[in-house]
């Protein structure tokens, strides 16, 4: 099979991280996959992992406006496809992105309240119609999600924000997720080997289908 790029969003605590490493796993022992890049957004280049540390942590001395971030984390992303995912699904890698647009439209738009017009336009002119082969969108609530990440310390400006900015962003995702077949939606607030048990179905049944295009 060709190279494809699977993408994995969701709130704080929904659990991307473990879901990312075991969809790496699957891939490798039940379908022969050898060649697999995790990258995250924004970051991995050296110059989008600058601006993440920007995006997360602001300035001292100056707030980073909510366009300013919209546009550093579109800037970040422009630089990850052109240098990491494009050229590595060209050499028919599986690429598995922690997070991908359709964070902009749920955390930008649903969260930080940024018209999606605005959000549309930016995205036309970065992303030249590039998009993912199948997201999974791990769906947790957010008073279940935050409490599992409650322990973290040195929290960034978006783990800051109060829990109605994550019912906002959920709420977003759900309403953006409604019309795409190519997101499958997960429950993510069940025990985590019940998630991993949806996630290799769905992913299974893509991947067969895939196999039969
Ligand atoms: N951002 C944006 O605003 N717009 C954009 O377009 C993009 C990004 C691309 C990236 O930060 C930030 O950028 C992010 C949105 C913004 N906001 N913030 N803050 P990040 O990469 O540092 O943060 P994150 O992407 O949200 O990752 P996260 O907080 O680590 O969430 P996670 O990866 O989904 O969680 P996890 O580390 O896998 O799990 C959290 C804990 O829960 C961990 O201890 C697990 O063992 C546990 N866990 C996981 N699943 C379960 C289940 N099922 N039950 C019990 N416990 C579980």
């Amino acid at each position: 099979m060709k190279g494809k790029f699977i993408v994995i969003e969701g709130i704080e605590g929904a659990g991307k991280t473990s879901a990312i490493n075991y969809i790496a796993h699957i891939l490798r022992k039940e379908h022969k996959i050898k060649k697999i890049k995790i990258v995250r957004e924004p970051g991995n280049t050296p110059i989008a992992e600058k601006l993440r540390k920007l995006i997360k942590k602001g300035n001292k001395n100056e707030e980073l406006t909510d366009i300013s971030m919209l546009l550093l984390i579109y800037a970040a992303r422009i630089q990850l496809i052109k240098k990491i995912i494009k050229p590595s699904i060209k050499k028919g890698s599986w690429v598995i992105g922690d997070r991908h647009t359709l964070s902009s439209f749920a955390y930008q738009g649903g969260g930080f309240k940024i018209e999606d017009k605005i959000i549309n336009k930016i995205h036309k002119i970065s992303m030249d119609n590039f998009k993912p082969n199948l997201t999974l969108f791990l769906d947790v609530l957010p008073s279940i999600g935050l409490k599992r990440i409650l322990s973290r310390k040195n929290r960034d400006i978006i783990e800051n924000k109060s829990i109605n900015f994550f019912k906002n962003t959920r709420k977003k995702y759900i309403k953006l997720i409604k019309h795409d077949k190519k997101i499958i939606k997960i429950n993510a607030n069940l025990k985590i080997n019940q998630v991993y048990r949806l996630i290799k179905n769905k992913l299974n049944s893509w991947i067969k289908i895939e196999k039969c295009l």
